[in-house]
């Protein structure tokens, strides 16, 4: 794909695309499916996430109207070449991404979020706040043999001043590795927030005290594995886990998350169109997406 004009489908984003660099939502597509461990498929979810937006309607869920929001999309990095090669041209994307008042990326596997966070935390001041959504904590020092393994994703934000786990909160979690748990037992400080307590409790109160460490960060960065959904609600990804959110339950915690923090970016991963049945997991990820839209716009985000 060539990067350096902008789609040619007007319908794109069902409209609301804009060539104007001030544009208060930018786009990034990161194809890249190198570091998936098992089943495959996330380098086409870019394309096809953009491929349905044009059948969606540019309306929040509650009808709040898009149409005065831009959205500049930049199209895809080019994925070419080995790991590195791909994070060193993401990181670079990025920088030009983050000159948008609100960033989007969308994967490829989880391992996208290494350079994105990589280059947001060198371009945003701190302190910043990392929110990891997903079943699974990505906390593995390496995994297979790999570094860059989608296993060890938040692991590696880690490792990129200025975040510190004390503004690190995990939702959604229900599979772990005996290492995963070692690292939570030296940090206690991080949060971690199963699938089963929220499917057990007060949604809101127990959201909203888990989100408390992130208040005091200057910027958050919000990481979406689409298999935080239970299988029935996202069958197109590559590692399922069954008892998993629903995705009324993940927008309303987004919902709080967008209501309480400095929210600056905001990834989707993870998505995989041919393990998909129907685009479910697709259109699952527009309907978040056009949601986040929508409060970016209620926040006057510009
Ligand atoms: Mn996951």
């Amino acid at each position: 794909m060539n990067n350096d004009h902008q789609p040619k489908h007007r319908k794109l984003w069902s409209g609301l695309t804009s060539d104007d660099e001030n544009a208060n939502i930018g786009i990034l597509g990161v194809p890249f499916e190198g570091a998936a461990s098992f089943r495959k498929g996330t380098a086409q979810a870019p394309a096809r996430i953009r491929s349905l937006s044009p059948h969606v309607a540019p309306y929040t869920e509650s009808g709040g109207a898009l149409s005065d929001l831009r959205i500049r999309d930049l199209d895809d990095v080019d994925v070419s070449g080995d790991w590195n090669a791909v994070h060193d041209r993401t990181a670079k994307r990025v920088e030009e991404l983050l000159k948008h008042p609100f960033a989007i990326v969308i994967g490829g596997d989880h391992s996208v979020t290494i350079p994105v966070f990589h280059a947001f935390a060198e371009t945003v001041p701190g302190p910043l706040g990392y929110l990891h959504l997903d079943a699974h904590l990505d906390l593995m020092s390496s995994f297979e043999g790999r570094t860059w393994s989608h296993a060890c994703t938040a692991r590696r934000v880690f490792e990129a001043a200025p975040v510190s786990p004390e503004h690190a909160v995990f939702v959604g979690i229900r599979s772990w590795l005996g290492e995963e748990i070692s690292f939570l037992r030296d940090h206690p400080e991080i949060q971690v927030l199963a699938a089963s307590a929220i499917a057990e409790g007060d949604i809101t109160s127990i959201v909203t005290s888990a989100l408390v460490p992130l208040r005091n960060a200057a910027s958050v960065y919000v990481t979406i594995d689409i298999d935080v959904l239970d299988p029935a609600f996202a069958p197109g990804t590559g590692t399922p886990e069954a008892g998993g959110l629903s995705t009324r339950h993940l927008l309303r915690i987004l919902r709080l998350a967008f209501e309480h923090l400095p929210i600056r970016v905001l990834d989707v991963v993870e998505v995989s169109p041919p393990l998909d049945h129907s685009d479910i997991t697709s259109f699952a990820a527009i309907k978040l997406l056009y949601e986040v839209f929508g409060w970016v716009k209620e926040r006057n985000i510009r």
